[in-house]
């Protein structure tokens, strides 16, 4: 989770030269930037770097990165009543399939691509930016519910096809964030979520690629998740991992679940909790260390070597 960025020097060294924006489009920086963690943490898997925004270029929505604001999209949408104007995601997005390619000459880990859902990049549409509530978008939702629907099956089309080619390109398993889902309430998170979710996850299944479905409030739709077979479901820290693991059909991975905020507390107990958890899943094929959400820019590069690390040799244990 947000495994290159802003806590790491060499990653802030190459901001005070490029923008986010001419980083994330240009293909060798999307390498380099990609290979960042790789080269100084024991991971093992590479995470592209790129963001769930780049798909909003196809609907001639480019989002800019504003210091201290965020992902800005200037031109917002608040209605709709025909499709979108769009361009062929390969013609918008081929930067991004550019930098995979280059990054499979280099990199002998696994590389994990990645899109945002459906209802996620719909709700920056709207509120023009990262919201706290959502309250543009719900609007809409509860307004104008055809509408908002239309809007979300055009960018689950879209996002399908830039999964579909990050996939040609040569990713190795499909992380699909839907990060801000977990807003919803339970009816909600059924009619303007699932569905479209359900439609990536079959869209992928002819391509054979492992696909892992996360959502900030995954512990209490979690078995939502989990009714669409994904490969894997993430899950964020409001849960307790063996507790999911007997709920969840053990065919489909589970991963996560540390409080990102771990990341502030001191090594020694940072190695304490992620040996606890691992005690507590031992046996469990179908587990993937990970936090349950992402690094902030302000953590230690330290902790973030000690979290790692702590798993790897917790694994070299379990093995001996
Ligand atoms: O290694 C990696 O994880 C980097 C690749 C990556 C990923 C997977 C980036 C680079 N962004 C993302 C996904 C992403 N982008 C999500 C889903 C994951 C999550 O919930 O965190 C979301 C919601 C975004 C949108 C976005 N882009 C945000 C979040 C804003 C908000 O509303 O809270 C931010 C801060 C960006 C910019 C961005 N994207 C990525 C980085 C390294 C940055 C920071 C840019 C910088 O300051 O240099």
């Amino acid at each position: 989770m947000r495994q290159a960025g802003r806590y790491m020097p060499e990653y802030r060294a190459l901001r005070q030269k490029y923008s986010f924006e001419s980083l994330c489009h240009n293909p060798e920086l999307i390498r380099e930037v990609t290979l960042l963690p790789v080269r100084s943490l024991s991971v093992d898997a590479a995470i592209l770097f790129a963001d769930i925004l780049h798909i909003c270029e196809v609907f001639n929505r480019p989002f800019s990165f504003v210091e201290g604001v965020g992902p800005v999209i200037s031109e917002p949408i608040r209605e709709m009543k025909q499709p979108l104007p769009e361009r062929p995601v390969e013609e918008c997005l081929g930067f991004v399939k550019k930098g995979i390619e280059l990054l499979q000459e280099e990199l002998s880990l696994p590389l994990i691509g990645f899109s945002g859902g459906p209802f996620t990049v719909a709700s920056y549409l709207v509120e023009g930016g990262s919201s706290r509530d959502l309250k543009a978008t719900k609007q809409w939702m509860f307004r104008d519910p055809e509408g908002f629907h239309r809007l979300l099956d055009q960018l689950t089309q879209r996002t399908l096809d830039y999964l579909k080619m990050q996939v040609q390109a040569g990713v190795q398993a499909v992380q699909i964030f839907d990060s801000w889902a977990g807003l919803l309430g339970y009816a909600q998170f059924r009619d303007f979520v699932l569905p479209y979710l359900k439609c990536l996850v079959e869209g992928l299944r002819e391509t054979g690629i492992p696909v892992i479905l996360f959502c900030r409030g995954s512990s209490y739709f979690a078995h939502e998740l989990a009714s669409l077979h994904p490969a894997c479901v993430g899950l964020d820290w409001h849960c307790d991992l063996t507790e999911m693991r007997r709920k969840i059909p053990r065919i489909i991975a589970l991963q996560g679940n540390f409080d990102p905020y771990l990341l502030y507390a001191p090594t020694k107990v940072i190695r304490e909790e992620v040996t606890k958890t691992l005690e507590a899943m031992s046996g469990e094929e179908g587990y993937i260390v990970n936090l349950g959400h992402g690094i902030s820019p302000d953590m230690s590069v330290e902790a973030v070597k000690a979290f790692v690390d702590a798993v790897q040799e917790s694994r070299a244990l379990a093995s001996l």
